[in-house]
């Protein structure tokens, strides 16, 4: 089978991914009492041609998902679309095609990308989002949120992002800019349709203790997210209305020194209690507040900025009369949108007083010499009445039960998380399937009518987005029936938030045929929660976060045990290629670009020095006689500097990008691509293939191994072996694969050092054997191909290897430690260990490294297996 003595990819590749094919390899099946893997890559938007940054994820997954197989698993390696949303809308308005074809294209072309590279996937189970049969059960799933309460329609300030003319979620705005226009995003007032993710705050912050092989990093960011603040929500009669002012406070123990209050600009009671002489500076006030963002708002560093609004409100604590302000650092949308305002305590608090000469009293009593502002630590009570002396946990309980008792106000606990705004005014998405009716108000589409059907627009002019949703130029998509009337009632227009989507696929897959429900829940029980998901970080917060809401809501519809979907989570760091910034100059090891406007600005910098460059990861590169400069950069379309899929295949080989991906770094982190990667990746399968085909035909002429009888380097060999075993297991269980490539190459030294000295052997043949199989999930082509010549089957259908204990236990010889000829210490020692190491081990020897002590080291002689002599001067 092996023709040549040439490792040639391009006649092993193909065939293999045939036989693959055929043969079903990776065609996930329940069978009971078997135990399972679902090894789960996030599923990505069709963007045609992939390039190597697409892949890695996608190639980590697959190692995986190989491995399990082989370690005798039953395995879901699914894969599928995440295919409505803006990208082909864009696409579609850029190019003049329908959002339906660009994605199905799109959806081809990645598909052949995935298969040059020979990942497996189980195909029959692919999911498209933006298929009937897969967001009809998006409509089901919205109607039994609503059954429950948990999808409501609310008139409010929304986040309007003026490029892509559509709402966004709070999530969706980063900084005050939309997530993918950059686009300042302004507020409006509009009806939208919200997911009461809120009222599974408190499980989405307890059940991250449940996820230990989640990162830390993504966890903290879940955590703040939800942001829970424990603390008392009470109130402030205003003097001289029959009103009060409702206050959220996590420190009412300090309500004594609360000396003024603060509203928030759009907090309802400022039109009513603001004084005539007052209301023309608040009116302007409260205008200019409703344009900056609430990012802007809260910047710590920002002035303070803010009104009086000429009422007063009674502290119910000590009877004073505080003023009331209206101030922006107040955000309506969260607490009760009113403070106490209580400076000796609070940073804020106490700058705003200062600004504005309001009154500042501590109740709470700093350290000794304490010469800062606001006090905001532990410490016992004063100016505080009947809680002096108490400190601040003691305090807050007796208040709190003070106010309980008075009847002003009680515990509460506040989060950080708001309700998901789900509907966007745009065309490629699920539509929402709720009915308007005079009559009626608002009715559901009953469950039989499901789907709602994204009618096909033909024009691309009519999916321009033009602030209202395009749906709603279309009376053949909106005139309906009422339900309940059978009066004419109107769809709703707009469509869903495309992460609503990508909030249950992995549990479709699980069931990806169903037409009765959109998964049963026999099959989703079997099959998660997802064992390892593997996707970028870049989906910390929004698509994690979701993912866990639905499937705890589904948990609560009996439809899926698990109340977590994703057990174990890796986020893989980013593939970088390389980018020509521009031509440069070296003089006097310092880099002049020539460019224009890059001159002007470094000429006065004097350039950049050329270490520092390259320490930034730049190269300088020759061309033609002119020098540019070159620097990683993340791999994308924009910036052309992908390494594409295809080319690089049919050039090279998709074993050979497989390693290169997959031993370049720790996968976690940020890998970049190069040709010193990819020609060590070649040398490296290379020579696996030339031990096994240089000497195939004495490897068939071997007899059966006999350990017990194995010795010297026959033994030396064995041990080796199965400690590669070792290794190369717990690194691919831990998804280090950069690790796992790197004991399978010294291993191959070892291999390669033992045939030389001792010829093909039984014990040889054993070795070369369990090399292929270690080395199937990363080059699976090769090695498959390799395992053909001893085996009829796949490499894939044979048990992984399993380490034999008596191998691993290492031998030792007792070394002996001299100083100038005279024995100074013994110690135990590894029998591989190499010289440096036994230097190492003699100078921690106590008596040695008393003898050694000032003393300078002239020369060191070991007798291998035996003896150390370290010669020294006084
Ligand atoms: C009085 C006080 C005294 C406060 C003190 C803090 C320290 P977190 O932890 O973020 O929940 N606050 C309440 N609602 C607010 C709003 N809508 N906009 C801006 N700030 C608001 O913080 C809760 C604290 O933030 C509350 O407790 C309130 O100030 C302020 F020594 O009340 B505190
Ligand atoms: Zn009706």
């Amino acid at each position: 089978m092996v023709a040549t003595d040439k490792y040639n990819p391009h006649e092993i590749e193909p065939k293999w991914q045939k036989y693959w094919q055929e043969k079903g390899l990776l065609r996930a099946k329940e069978v009971e009492g078997k135990k399972k893997a679902y090894v789960l890559v996030m599923f990505p938007y069709p963007s045609g041609d992939l390039h190597m940054g697409h892949l890695k994820n996608y190639t980590m997954g697959d190692a995986l998902a190989r491995f399990r197989t082989q370690q005798g698993y039953s395995v879901l390696h699914p894969f599928g679309w995440d295919a409505f949303g803006l990208p082909a809308e864009n696409a579609a308005l850029k190019y003049g095609v329908s959002p339906a074809d660009w994605t199905f294209g799109n959806i081809q072309q990645s598909k052949e990308s995935l298969a040059l590279m020979g990942i497996q996937y189980d195909w029959s189970r692919e999911v498209t989002t933006c298929l009937p049969e897969y967001y009809k059960w998006n409509q089901w799933i919205f109607l039994k949120m609503y059954e429950r309460g948990l999808v409501y329609r609310k008139k409010s300030l929304v986040n309007w992002d003026p490029v892509e003319q559509s709402v966004l979620a709070n999530e969706q705005v980063i900084d005050g800019r939309g997530w993918r226009s950059g686009a300042l995003v302004e507020k409006r007032e509009l009806e939208q349709w919200y997911l009461k993710i809120t009222e599974y705050a408190e499980r989405l912050l307890n059940d991250l203790d449940k996820l230990p092989r989640w990162p830390e990093k993504v966890k903290a960011m879940q955590r703040a997210w939800i942001g829970k603040s424990v603390g008392a929500e009470f109130e402030f009669p205003v003097k001289g209305h029959d009103l009060k002012v409702r206050v959220f406070s996590t420190r009412p123990d300090t309500i004594f020194g609360a000396t003024f209050m603060v509203l928030a600009p759009e907090h309802e009671l400022v039109e009513r209690i603001t004084t005539p002489e007052q209301r023309a500076q608040v009116a302007a006030y409260v205008a200019a507040a409703r344009m900056k963002s609430e990012v802007e708002r809260q910047r710590e560093d920002r002035e303070k900025t803010g009104v009086f609004t000429g009422a007063y409100a009674i502290n119910p604590a000590n009877g004073k009369e505080i003023p009331i302000w209206v101030a922006d650092y107040v955000l309506a949308g969260y607490g009760t949108g009113a403070i106490m305002a209580v400076p000796g305590q609070d940073e804020r608090d106490w700058e705003f007083a200062e600004k504005f000469g309001l009154e500042i009293v501590r109740t709470v009593e700093p350290p000794p010499g304490w010469e800062g502002k606001a006090y905001t630590g532990d410490g016992p009570a004063i100016n505080a009445g009947f809680l002096n002396g108490l400190y601040v946990e003691e305090a807050k309980k007796k208040i709190i039960a003070w106010m309980e008792e008075k009847g002003i106000g009680q515990a509460k606990v506040n989060y950080r998380l708001r309700d998901w705004l789900i509907s966007r005014q745009r065309y490629w998405g699920t539509p929402i399937p709720m009915i308007h009716c005079d009559k009626c108000g608002v009715v559901p589409v009953p469950y039989e009518d499901l789907p709602v059907l994204l009618p096909t627009l033909k024009d691309v002019e009519e999916i321009r987005p033009k602030g209202k949703s395009p749906l709603a130029a279309h009376p053949e998509f909106y005139e309906c029936t009422c339900p309940q009337c059978k009066g004419p009632a109107r769809r709703d227009t707009d469509t869903m938030d495309t992460f609503f989507d990508s909030s249950w696929y992995f549990l479709r897959y699980t069931d990806p045929h169903n037409t009765e429900q959109p998964f049963s829940p026999e099959k989703a029980n079997f099959w998660m929660p997802v064992d390892q998901y593997i996707g970028g970080i870049e989906h910390a917060i929004l698509h994690l976060l979701y993912a866990r809401f639905f499937t705890k809501f589904l948990h609560d519809l009996g439809m899926v045990e698990a109340e977590e979907p994703f057990e174990g989570l890796f986020t893989q760091g980013m593939v970088m290629g390389w980018t020509n910034v521009g031509e440069v100059e070296l003089r006097e090891g310092r880099v002049y670009f020539k460019d224009d406007a890059r001159r002007s600005k470094l000429e006065d910098s004097q350039g950049i020095p050329l270490e520092e460059a390259q320490k930034g990861g730049a190269e300088l590169r020759q061309e033609e006689g002119k020098t540019y400069f070159w620097k990683p950069a993340v791999m994308s379309k924009s910036l052309g500097n992908g390494v594409m899929v295809g080319p690089f295949v049919r050039e090279q080989g998709a074993d050979i990008a497989r390693i290169t991906i997959l031993f370049a770094a720790p996968p976690e982190n940020e890998m970049v691509w190069t040709e010193e990667g990819v020609q060590g990746a070649w040398r490296y399968l290379n020579r696996v293939y030339r031990l096994v085909a240089e000497n195939r035909l004495e490897l068939k002429a071997q007899g059966a191994l006999k350990v017990a009888t194995l010795e010297g380097p026959h033994k030396a060999l064995y041990q080796k072996l199965h400690q590669t075993i070792r290794k190369v297991t717990e690194d691919l269980e831990d998804l280090r694969f950069n690790t796992a490539i790197a004991a399978l190459m010294e291993f191959l030294n070892a291999l390669s050092d033992y045939r030389r000295r001792e010829g093909v052997t039984p014990v040889f043949r054993e070795a070369v054997l369990r090399y292929i199989q270690m080395l199937a999930p990363f080059a699976p082509h090769l090695a498959e191909e390799l395992w053909h010549e001893f085996h009829e089957d796949s490499v894939f259908n044979h048990p992984w290897p399993v380490t034999d204990p008596d191998a691993l236990v290492a031998d030792t010889f007792e070394l002996v430690v001299q100083v100038n000829g005279r024995l100074r210490g013994r110690a135990q020692v590894a029998v591989g260990a190499s010289e440096e190491e036994i230097k190492a081990i003699a100078r921690q020897i106590p008596n040695v490294a008393q003898y050694l002590s000032g003393k300078e080291v002239v020369r060191e002689i070991y007798v291998p297996g035996k003896l150390l002599n370290i010669v020294v001067r006084d």
